[in-house]
């Protein structure tokens, strides 16, 4: 248990809880959809605050690297401007979340939503200085992008109740949360957040 309590300098990033991850979709997370509610709940309570929601999205080209058709390990998905791109229709992102897209060059992988974004940047100059991160896929774009943060000296919270893993081998997902909390991540729940 860790019991936290928003404060300036704090923001929330919500990684790729995107149509192609959810159930149905051309990548499909396992249980991807469980993330919506709980983060939901964050995002809620970060308005409340008045404190910063950022929302990343996988956004390829067509014939990016990481796709079968271009010797990539993945099906396509998230290719920019489609429907299987666009955040799941639930997902009750603020007005004025920033937006953040990664991957969009056919050359290059990026998991992380600092790789190649101005994100890291923007974030110091909002004077950011802790995040809480959630989102799709524990084990790739999650845990990428909580490593990164980490490396840019960020304090990070990472948000158990909603990340969900592909596991394209059994245990992937828990590997990477180990990974993450080992690297200086902070695990919560909304249980442990404190009323304002
Ligand atoms: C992701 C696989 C391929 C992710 C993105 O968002 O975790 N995973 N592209
Ligand atoms: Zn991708």
């Amino acid at each position: 248990m860790n019991t936290v309590r928003l404060q300036p300098g704090d923001a929330l990033i919500v990684v790729d809880v995107q149509k192609d991850f959810l159930p149905g979709g051309a990548l499909a997370v396992p249980e991807g959809d469980a993330v919506i509610a709980p983060l939901n709940a964050w995002i809620a309570r970060f308005r409340a605050a008045g404190l910063p929601v950022i929302a990343t999205r996988d956004w390829h080209p067509p014939n990016h690297c990481s796709f079968r058709e271009q010797g990539g390990p993945w099906p396509v998905h998230c290719v920019a401007d489609t429907p299987g791109a666009a955040f799941a229709d639930d997902l009750q992102l603020p007005e004025d979340a920033w937006i953040v897209s990664k991957a969009t060059e056919a050359e290059r992988e990026a998991y992380s939503g600092f790789q190649d974004t101005d994100l890291a940047e923007r974030l110091k100059a909002a004077g950011v200085r802790r995040l809480f991160v959630g989102g799709l896929a524990t084990d790739y774009c999650v845990r990428n992008t909580v490593k990164d943060a980490l490396a840019n000296g960020f304090t990070v919270f990472l948000l158990t109740d909603a990340i969900r893993a592909v596991n394209v081998n059994p245990g992937d997902g828990d590997r990477a949360i180990a990974e993450m909390t080992a690297a200086g991540a902070v695990p919560v729940t909304l249980d442990d957040l404190e009323a304002a």
